[in-house]
């Protein structure tokens, strides 16, 4: 009964120390010296090289360290039947909701227009409505965008969401599906990608979905770089299609010196920290996980490989 470790966070260290506070009784290796591999019934990963983790024979769940699992789907060696359990946490939720709604109130309030005009030392009264008469809307209505819609209601904002399957929220009109899309892009000023990556959702933010916002609407994503076409975003910010764009995440990450995105007026870039997973509230997900499994309940929050997350 062992768990190995290959968090590759940058930010973060010591997750073994962390761990081992909360589940003293349970061995931890990491994964520059496994030793046994027979001995490693869980494995704590963000991205392991594709075949990695075919390697260990009694694994029992797999945790990804990410909210996100599409890096780790593209292993075409995953070990069959092996339960995958995706991040979810509350204070990874929290920091999105605190992003997104950063940004969300940003372009709400005209801040890009401002600071140009404070820049030009051009005093002009720039009124902006207020929450109520700002069409806001969310792809991507699970965990995080579910979370936004939160606090984003409580400010008041028109609100929509777009989803695969229908949702009830309270003060959230729902979309979903392919027939949902358009009706949901026509009525979306601020529109905010919590998607994950999949095959369905691969560079859904292209030139088409663009047209069908109005114009001059603004986008947020903080979903994946893979659901964007980039040449296309840059096409819009400059045709005006789009008046602004917040991105987190890029095809390329990090992302090269040579991008246009860096120097582009319209966009605010952000180096992939929309949220970060935090260690004591993940490790608590995972041990409680681990506790399921030993006692031959189901883990919970699991993947659905299929569908991709
Ligand atoms: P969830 O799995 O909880 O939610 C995913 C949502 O996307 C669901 O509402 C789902 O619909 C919807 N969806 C999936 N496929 C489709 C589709 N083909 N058409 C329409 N809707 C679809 O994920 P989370 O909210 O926890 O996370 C979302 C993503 O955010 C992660 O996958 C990751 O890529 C990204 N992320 C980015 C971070 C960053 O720092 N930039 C940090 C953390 C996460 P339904 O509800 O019907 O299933
Ligand atoms: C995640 C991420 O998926 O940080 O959790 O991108």
């Amino acid at each position: 009964m062992t768990l190995i470790m290959k968090p590759d966070l940058e930010h973060a260290r010591g997750w073994s120390d962390v761990f081992t506070d909360a589940m003293p009784e349970m061995p931890v290796r990491d994964w520059s010296a496994p030793g046994d591999k027979a001995d490693i019934e869980f494995a704590f990963v963000w991205a392991p090289e594709p075949g990695a983790l075919r390697e260990f024979p009694n694994l029992k769940c797999i945790f990804s360290i990410g909210a996100g699992v599409d890096h780790l789907l593209k292993d075409p060696d995953l070990p069959d039947g092996v339960p995958i359990v995706r991040m979810v946490e509350p204070e990874l939720t929290q920091g999105m909701s605190e992003y997104v709604t950063m940004h969300v109130l940003r372009y709400h309030r005209e801040v890009p227009a401002l600071e140009q005009q404070q820049r030009d030392k051009v005093w002009h009264e720039l009124i902006a409505p207020t929450a109520p008469s700002r069409k806001v809307g969310i792809l991507g209505f699970g965990v995080l965008g579910q979370d936004c819609a939160r606090v984003l209601h409580a400010l008041k904002f028109d609100l929509a969401s777009w989803s695969r399957t229908p949702k009830q929220v309270d003060g959230v009109q729902s979309f979903h599906g392919a027939d949902g899309l358009d009706p949901f892009l026509a009525r979306t000023e601020i529109l905010v990608c919590l998607l994950p990556l999949t095959a369905e959702t691969e560079g859904i933010l292209n030139r088409d979905l663009f047209a069908k916002l109005p114009r001059g609407a603004a986008l947020i994503n903080a979903g994946r770089g893979g659901h964007q076409v980039e040449a296309d975003i840059l096409e819009a910010l400059d045709n005006g299609q789009l008046s602004g764009a917040t991105l987190d995440v890029f095809r390329t990450e990090p992302l090269p010196t040579d991008s246009p995105f860096w120097t582009h007026p319209k966009v605010t870039l952000t180096p992939h920290i929309a949220s970060v997973t935090q260690q004591v509230s993940a490790i608590e997900q995972v041990v409680a996980n681990i506790r399921r499994v030993q006692s031959g309940e189901a883990p919970l929050n699991t993947v659905d490989r299929k569908l991709g997350y």
